[in-house]
């Protein structure tokens, strides 16, 4: 009986460590509208309706990022995650190697960055498997430093299409202004729907970006520099509204968060006053033998 108390008694402790983290989203759950909680600190989607420019060649039709006027239309940020690779929120750049580039409005600690990648055999759209993605961040828009290679998720299935998410996590956030997602997706059709930059505005405690130097950092768009569809882009702020003034953050987020801890204490204490009763039945009957 004893052993049975000490073991209800180490679920206790670890239930009581473990509960924060059931809170976090689950691997395969992209979800660019809802704040992510990180080491307890709560990081918004400080990309969310920004404006960005893009690299690679233009892509025509149902799957397109580019209006008319050859000025991206706002899909890698616009917090609309593709239900699956045929949905028209997938903004398509031809080219092996293609890059967006987000305009955050202001400096960001930025902690987290995750995008997707979707693949179709039968339509020449490589796997993700294979796929490399980075990113760079820079203050000023025009020297851009690698902060690091996003991981790659396990393959997610979504109806006959090969989705993978991609996710760089900052052990220490990093502020900036700009923000670089390079694609190197060893094919033509980067087949991708949104851009989630999780940050937020208390810089304290941040690094700032490693010095170096543009042309390390600069891939796609230099390189591509004489083709027609870098010079648009290039040209093209964004078409995306302009940075929204910082709204409040969702406050039934924020409810919903304070009662799942709330139900977590509950659960704990509800198992802290059985197992307590649990040891006075034990040490009454020890009592009576
Ligand atoms: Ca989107």
């Amino acid at each position: 009986m004893r052993k049975f108390i000490i073991s209800a008694l180490i679920f206790v402790l670890v239930f009581s460590i473990a509960a924060p983290g059931f809170t976090a989203a689950a691997e395969d759950d992209f979800d660019a509208k809802t704040p992510v909680t990180i080491d307890g600190v709560k990081y918004e989607n400080v990309a969310l309706e920004k404006s960005y420019e893009r690299t690679g060649d233009v892509y025509d039709g149902k799957w397109t990022d580019t209006g008319t006027d050859g000025k991206p239309l706002g899909k890698m940020t616009d917090g609309v995650v593709a239900a699956n690779g045929n949905d028209e929120a997938i903004g398509c750049y031809k080219g092996g190697e293609t890059s967006v580039t987000i305009d955050l409005g202001q400096a960001y600690a930025i902690k987290q960055v995750t995008t997707d990648l979707y693949g179709f055999a039968e339509w020449g759209i490589p796997d993700p498997s294979v796929a490399e993605v980075t990113v760079s961040v820079s203050s000023d828009g025009k020297s851009f430093a690698k902060i690091g290679d996003a991981e790659k998720s396990d393959e997610i299935p979504k109806e006959g299409w090969k989705l993978r998410l991609f996710t760089l996590t900052l052990d220490q956030t990093v502020a900036a202004r700009y923000v670089r997602v390079t694609y190197k997706i060893q094919g033509t059709f980067c087949w991708t729907s949104e851009v989630a930059v999780f940050g937020s505005e208390d810089l304290s405690g941040s690094s700032q970006p490693p010095e170096t130097s543009s042309e390390s950092s600069q891939p796609a768009e230099s390189s591509a520099a004489g083709s027609q569809p870098a010079a648009q882009s290039k040209a093209s702020t964004s078409s995306t509204a302009s940075a929204k003034e910082s709204s409040a953050p969702a406050d039934s987020e924020e409810q919903a968060e304070e009662s799942l801890t709330w139900l977590y204490i509950l659960i704990g204490v509800v198992v802290v006053v059985v197992a307590v009763g649990i040891a006075v039945v034990v040490a009454n009957k020890k009592k009576k033998e």
